[in-house]
């Protein structure tokens, strides 16, 4: 199958915007760096990367009689925080297990932001205290078995819709819709900067890129995963799973060499959730000279990488960058004490 064959819901306004950062570019010095904003794409919640991949999860969902969609991240996810705008959209119930991810004191951790607006959108959330991890969870399966012992019918998406087999398609769809925004702007980026985590993301970029068949047209394209994990080899694994299960999937037609999945370390700091004086000052730097808001726990972290990579050459000065916003910004609120 095609990527066109597959059942997609409408849950996006179209494509997501891509525009220039002209400041940031100027300040950096180096490559011509510009934005693709899963952040303005939807109504729903202030969108977001999840939004994107929940269009090709919902058909099954509906296909399924589900009344009850059931996901999984951490206190301050966003992924949860889509699910639930979804699952509002849609006229079904939602239940969430938030874990306690991040050891992060402010008070509003697990009151405000996503999770105020999960609430906000008649989830019932239900808080967990385990820690971050990026694989199937019990709880998550409990949840499901609960809901089926009251009369619900769950459907189930794992954390940041990831493990979920259409999990990557969203993002195999972003990918040709760059190829489209590129043609109709007269620009081509050959270097793709997103912040991955639980994987899907920068691997259905991956497997969408591979589908294009861009090598053949001579024109060579780098897509750089920027973990903001720091479980390096975990992100690494699944990214690179994720990535040729999605190609296998829309009929990509080749094995995807190990060439085309980077994932970089370096800006995570120690621990997923917590920002370093990198990530604050990425997110200082977007927001004084671009008006973006970029969040502590993802684009921060991977807006640091990309300022390095810029400003030290690695990315090189006639390049032209596009930054993946995953849309996070919720979760500023939870971190109102680091710019206090
Ligand atoms: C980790 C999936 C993730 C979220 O928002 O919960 N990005």
């Amino acid at each position: 199958m095609r990527l066109n064959d597959f059942s997609r819901y409408p849950l996006t306004f179209g494509p997501s915007p891509v525009h220039p950062l002209n400041r940031l570019s100027d300040h950096l010095g180096g490559a011509r760096v510009w934005a693709k904003r899963e952040d303005c794409s939807s109504g729903l919640a202030f969108g977001g990367n999840k939004t994107r991949k929940l269009e090709y999860i919902v058909p099954d969902a509906l296909a399924s009689g589900a009344d009850t969609l059931v996901s999984i991240g951490g206190f301050q996810s966003n992924h949860t925080r889509q699910v639930a705008a979804v699952a509002a959209h849609l006229g079904l119930k939602c239940r969430l297990v938030q874990e306690r991810w991040v050891e992060w004191d402010d008070p509003g951790n697990a009151t405000v932001g996503n999770i105020l607006l999960s609430r906000i959108m008649g989830a019932d959330v239900r808080l967990d205290p385990a820690g971050f991890d990026i694989g199937i969870r019990s709880s998550w399966e409990e949840a499901m078995r609960e809901v089926e012992e009251a009369g619900g019918t769950p459907y189930g998406i794992p954390a940041g819709a990831s493990e979920h087999p259409l999990g990557g398609l969203g993002f195999a769809g972003w990918a040709v819709e760059v190829a489209e925004q590129e043609r109709a702007l007269g620009v081509f980026f050959d270097t793709v900067v997103v912040c991955t985590v639980t994987g899907s993301t920068h691997a259905g970029m991956i497997a969408g890129f591979a589908a294009l068949h861009e090598s053949a047209a001579g024109r060579p394209r780098r897509v750089l995963g920027i973990d903001a994990s720091a479980t390096i080899e975990r992100t690494r694994d699944q990214v690179t799973r994720i990535a040729r299960h999605t190609a296998a999937l829309i009929d990509v037609g080749r094995d995807l060499r190990d060439d085309e999945i980077t994932v970089l370390e370096g800006w995570a700091g120690d621990r997923y959730g917590v920002p370093v004086e990198s990530t604050v000052e990425a997110i200082r730097l977007s927001g004084r000279l671009e008006g973006m808001i970029i969040d502590p726990v993802y684009e921060g972290k991977s807006m640091a990488g990309l300022v390095d990579l810029v400003t030290s050459g690695e990315i090189p000065r006639d390049s032209t960058v596009l930054y993946a916003h995953l849309g996070g910004q919720p979760a500023l609120n939870a971190y109102a004490g680091v710019f206090a």
